[in-house]
Parts: structure tokens; C-alpha cells; sequence
């Protein structure tokens, strides 16, 4: 029996593949000559799609799939992807949730004591030779009982919560709306968040809400000895205020595993010893990355065996 095909639309990675392999014909899209002319001339035979966090599915592609039934994404983060368009059209989304709570929330940690103690600067004045003759290393922060302000606190952001209670650190969050199954104080203001925080950790999804959440009032209320940790998504933030604030003093420092438009990342900040420079690893270890790719298998085997996804997004 012939297998389902999958149309592949994003770069994915090679043990993806493989565990795909048996159980769907991939079609990378981006291999084909004439892109338009394939999808005009064979779009009808695809029932999956299979993409990244990172690159989505365009509309346009969608509305040239007409069977198609589900959109399966490997990330928990499916702001590339329509999903109301979607559903207009019977095409479900399956994302890749909670197997990568725990290496997302070990890198915000890791991300904000590499800010507040300067690890990078510190590490970057070893590797260029000056303790031999400069006595004085880069001065840091404490971390262990500061204020940190949590947007977004949602499944990664309740693990951030057990890790950061470690380090005694005060918590207070903003969401849509307060949880009633935490007692961290909820901040209804982002800005009255950011004036508490001393650090404040970006961990909510990329929505039409969510864009520029960030701007240049919160940060500045964050102020000259705040610290913003971005592991979300860049467009949360407005780039350009931040970079002017961290380069004016205005904000104290940064960690950005995200960015507007990746992987461009900011000219101005590669040289600020406050900050703290990622390309989107929040979720790259190896035992992450096997857990997100088996996801995404089981619920392509799930909805084959039974017409159900096991994480349709949500
Ligand atoms: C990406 C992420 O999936 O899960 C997400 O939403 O942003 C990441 O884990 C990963 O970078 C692969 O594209």
C-alpha cells in the first residue's frame, strides 16, 4: 500500500527524517524545479504538510493543497502558520508541546545568569588575553533573590518558576488573565511588571497581541539595572527601541536567544558586554530535538491509525 505524501516545507532535521521515513513519502517543495507548477500540477495528492516552528506554512501554499488534512510542526510555537485559515479549509495543526518545557526553561536560567554575571564578557576577556595583565575581571550581578517578572507564564514558564525558586528568587507574572493554580502575584500591567523586575523573561507565544508587547515603555521602566531575557519569539519585543536603550544605558542588559527578522541579529549589539547573544537554541539538545521529532511521528501515525492528532494546537 502506497504510503500518505507529506509535503515538506521547511529545513527539518536529518533524524526527522529518517524516523518519517516509514511512515510518510516526503516531498521537500524547495527541491522542486518549478515550485508553482508543481504544486498547480500535483498540490491535490498532499493530505500532510510537514514544516518547522521557524518557517510555518504560508496561506498560499495551503490553498493549493485541496486534500489536505493536517499541518504537522516541529516546535511548539506555530505563529507561522494560520491556523484560522487553516481551519477555514478542514486542515488541522499538530505542534510539539511539552517535551522541550524543560531544556527551554534551563536555557532562560542559563540565559539570565550569563546576563547578570557577565559570563559571556567575562569568558570573551579570558579568550582575548587580558587577566595576564588586567587584575580586575567584568563585575556581575547577584541572581540568587532578585525579582523576576514572568510574560507568559505557561507550561515553560511553570518549570522557569521551579528553577528560579531554587535561586530564592521573588516572582511575580503577567498572562491574558491570573492562573488560580499559582500563588505568584499576578501584574495586570506589563509596565507596573517590568518597574518591579529585575529581570523580566519573555515567554509568551508570537500573536497579533503579543507584537511589540515589549516597547520602548516597558523597557525603559525596566530601566538601567533591569535585564530582559527574550527566549519566545522577536516580534514580542520592539527591536529597535531595545536597541537604542541598551546602547544609550537606558536598560541595563539583555539575553536574546530570538529575533525580528532571524537570523539577522542587530549589528549594534554584537559589541554591548551587557548582552547576551543566541541563535534560537532554546530548545537544540539532542535529547529535545528526539523528543519533538518522535512527536511529530506519533501524531502522524495517530491520525493515520485514527483520524486523531495526540497535540492538536491549542
Ligand atoms: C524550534 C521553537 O522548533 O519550538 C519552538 O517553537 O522555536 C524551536 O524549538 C526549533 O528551533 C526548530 O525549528
Amino acid at each position: 500500500m502506497s504510503k500518505h505524501l507529506a509535503l515538506l516545507v521547511a529545513g527539518i532535521s536529518a533524524e526527522l527524517k529518517n524516523m518519517l521515513g516509514p511512515v510518510v513519502d516526503l516531498v521537500p517543495v524547495d527541491k522542486q524545479a518549478d515550485r508553482a507548477q508543481f504544486l498547480k500540477t500535483y498540490g491535490k495528492d498532499f493530505e500532510f504538510v510537514v514544516t518547522s516552528a521557524g518557517k510555518g506554512c504560508p496561506n498560499d501554499v495551503i490553498a493549493q493543497l485541496p486534500n489536505l488534512k493536517v499541518i504537522f510542526n516541529w516546535g511548539v510555537g506555530f505563529d507561522k502558520v494560520d491556523v484560522d485559515f487553516a481551519a477555514s479549509r478542514s486542515v488541522q495543526v499538530a505542534n510539539t508541546p511539552d517535551v522541550l518545557n524543560e531544556c527551554v526553561a534551563d536555557m532562560a536560567m542559563g540565559m539570565l545568569i550569563s546576563q547578570f554575571r557577565l559570563m559571556g564578557e567575562a569568558e570573551r576577556f579570558v579568550r582575548r588575553g587580558e587577566w595576564s595583565n588586567n587584575p580586575t575581571p567584568p563585575m556581575g550581578q547577584k541572581v540568587t533573590g532578585k525579582r523576576l517578572g514572568i510574560v507568559g507564564l505557561g507550561r515553560i514558564g511553570l518549570e522557569t518558576v521551579k528553577r528560579a525558586e531554587a535561586f530564592s528568587m521573588q516572582i511575580r507574572y503577567h498572562n491574558r488573565g491570573p492562573r488560580d493554580d499559582v500563588d505568584h502575584l499576578y501584574e495586570a500591567s506589563i509596565k507596573a511588571l517590568a518597574t518591579w523586575s529585575d529581570c523580566l523573561l519573555l515567554l509568551c507565544p508570537s500573536t497579533p497581541d503579543t507584537h511589540h508587547l515589549i516597547d520602548r515603555e516597558v523597557l525603559t521602566a525596566l530601566g538601567p539595572r533591569g535585564s530582559l531575557i527574550n527566549i519566545a519569539r522577536g516580534s514580542v519585543v520592539d527591536q529597535t527601541a531595545l536597541v537604542e536603550l541598551l546602547l544609550s544605558g537606558e536598560l541595563g542588559g539583555a539575553a536574546l536567544d530570538v529575533y525580528e527578522h532571524e537570523p539577522e541579529v542587530p549589528r549594534a549589539l554584537m559589541d554591548l558586554p551587557n548582552v547576551v547573544l543566541l541563535p534560537h537554541v532554546g530548545s537544540a539538545t539532542y535529547e529535545t530535538r528526539t523528543a519533538m521529532a518522535q512527536l511529530v511521528v506519533d501524531n502522524v501515525k495517530s491520525f493515520i491509525d485514527s483520524g486523531h492528532l495526540i497535540t492538536p494546537v491549542s
